[in-house]
Parts: C-alpha cells; structure tokens; sequence
C-alpha cells in the first residue's frame, strides 16, 4: 500500500460532517484514513465510501478483528464488501482465526495488516509477552503488513527485524501518547496518527508540522 506523505489519518470524530470536514482539511496531504469502531458504530459502514468516493482515500477498518474464525470471515467480508482496502486483525487469537480473515482479504484481493503489540501501556501486562511470537507468525503465514507500536521503539525494531524490510508496518502512538514521528519512520512505513491532527484547531497545519517534522 502505498501512502502518502507515510500518514494514515486515524479517524476517530463520532460524527461524519466532523470527520468529513477534517478530512477536507488535510486531503491534498494524505491518501489513507483509518476509521474504527467509534466512527462506524456512530454512522454505520457507508462511513467507508463517504471517504472513498469525495477523497479517493484508501479506506483501512481498524476493527481489531479477534474472534472465532467463522465470525471472523464475517467481519472481514463485511469490510471488504463495504469498500475497506484493509483490515487491522489481532494475532493473539491464533493462527486459525488470523487465517480466515487472510482468506477473505485474499478473495477481495485486499490486505490484512497483522496487530502485534499495542500501544498503550496496558498492552505490556498481556499482549507484550506475545507480540514477538505473533510477528513469527505472521511471517511464518506470509503476512505481509503489521501494526506496531510508535511509543516503544525498541519493540518496534524488534518487531521490524523479526518481519523483514519487505515487510510494510504501520505504526500508531504517534502525538498524544507520546510516538515520535521522526523516530518511528527508522523502523515503519507509515505513522497512524489520529488526534495530534482532528483535534487541533488547525489541523492542516497540524499535519505540515508532522510532515516537515519527519523531513
Ligand atoms: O496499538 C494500537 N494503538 C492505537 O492507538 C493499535 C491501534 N489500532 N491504535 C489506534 O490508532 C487507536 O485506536 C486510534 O485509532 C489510533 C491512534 O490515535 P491517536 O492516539 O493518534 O489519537
């Protein structure tokens, strides 16, 4: 996936004219918006064509897809049949499960891009301990995009290592919680950045700082 300026917008207003009208803002700089459960459980799936069809985005769902195959299936179908370019799945949840999302993608002819360790601090209580090993195994299944953590960037690399430079990840954490773009960008592709952007006054300014930031 190729994304402009390396930001993904993380989209996370509740209301479609706000979101709509922040990503008018920043348009002419990126070319990926990230919406997740707070927009789409606010205004519904057709969220996803609002931002493809105006902006010509590329449209990844951060559904952190983590159940049973089956439903899995489901979840991923209904993404990617509402127009999603990728969906963000956990890895915690085992092979099986991150398989059946990989299946549909791959019948869509979409990504999956393959969440190791969180962000936030709570992510080192359970999911730390794992984050290596679901890397391995994204590997070891051929995944090829993965979602790693800006706010440590020695797991970061780690995480880089272990999946390769012909891997493609993605990083969120940056701004409010404490990422540093600039930083982040040695070991990811993209920077997933969400309210450094939507909630500043000014976030077509917002975004020119963070893009010459990184310069
Ligand atoms: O580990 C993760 N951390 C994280 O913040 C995985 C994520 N998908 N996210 C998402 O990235 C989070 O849900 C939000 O949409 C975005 C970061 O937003 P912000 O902290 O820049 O506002």
């Amino acid at each position: 996936m190729e994304i402009k300026n390396n930001i993904i917008l993380a989209m996370d207003l509740m209301n479609l004219l706000d979101a709509y009208s922040v990503a008018e803002k920043v348009s002419k700089y990126i070319n990926t918006i990230k919406i997740g459960y707070p927009l789409t459980l606010a205004e519904g799936l057709k969220t996803i064509q609002v931002f493809k069809e105006n902006f010509d985005f590329q449209v990844i769902c951060d559904y952190k897809v983590a159940d049973i195959p089956e439903t899995n299936s489901k979840i991923a179908n209904l993404s990617f049949v509402a127009g999603a370019d990728g969906i963000i799945t956990h890895g915690f949840v085992g092979k099986d499960s991150v398989e059946s999302c990989l299946k549909v993608a791959n019948e869509h002819e979409k990504e999956i891009f393959l969440l190791t360790e969180m962000s936030h601090p709570g992510a080192k209580m359970f999911l730390q301990k794992f984050s290596y090993k679901i890397a391995e195994m994204g590997v070891a299944m051929g995944i090829k995009n993965y979602v790693a953590p800006s706010t440590r960037l020695d797991r970061l690399a780690t995480i880089r290592k272990i999946v390769g430079n012909d891997s493609f990840i993605i990083s969120p954490g940056v701004g409010v919680q404490g990422g540093k773009a600039k930083d982040t960008l040695k070991y990811a592709n993209g920077l997933i950045i969400g309210r450094s952007i939507y909630e500043d006054s000014n976030p077509e300014i917002a975004i020119e700082k963070i893009i010459e930031s990184v310069k």
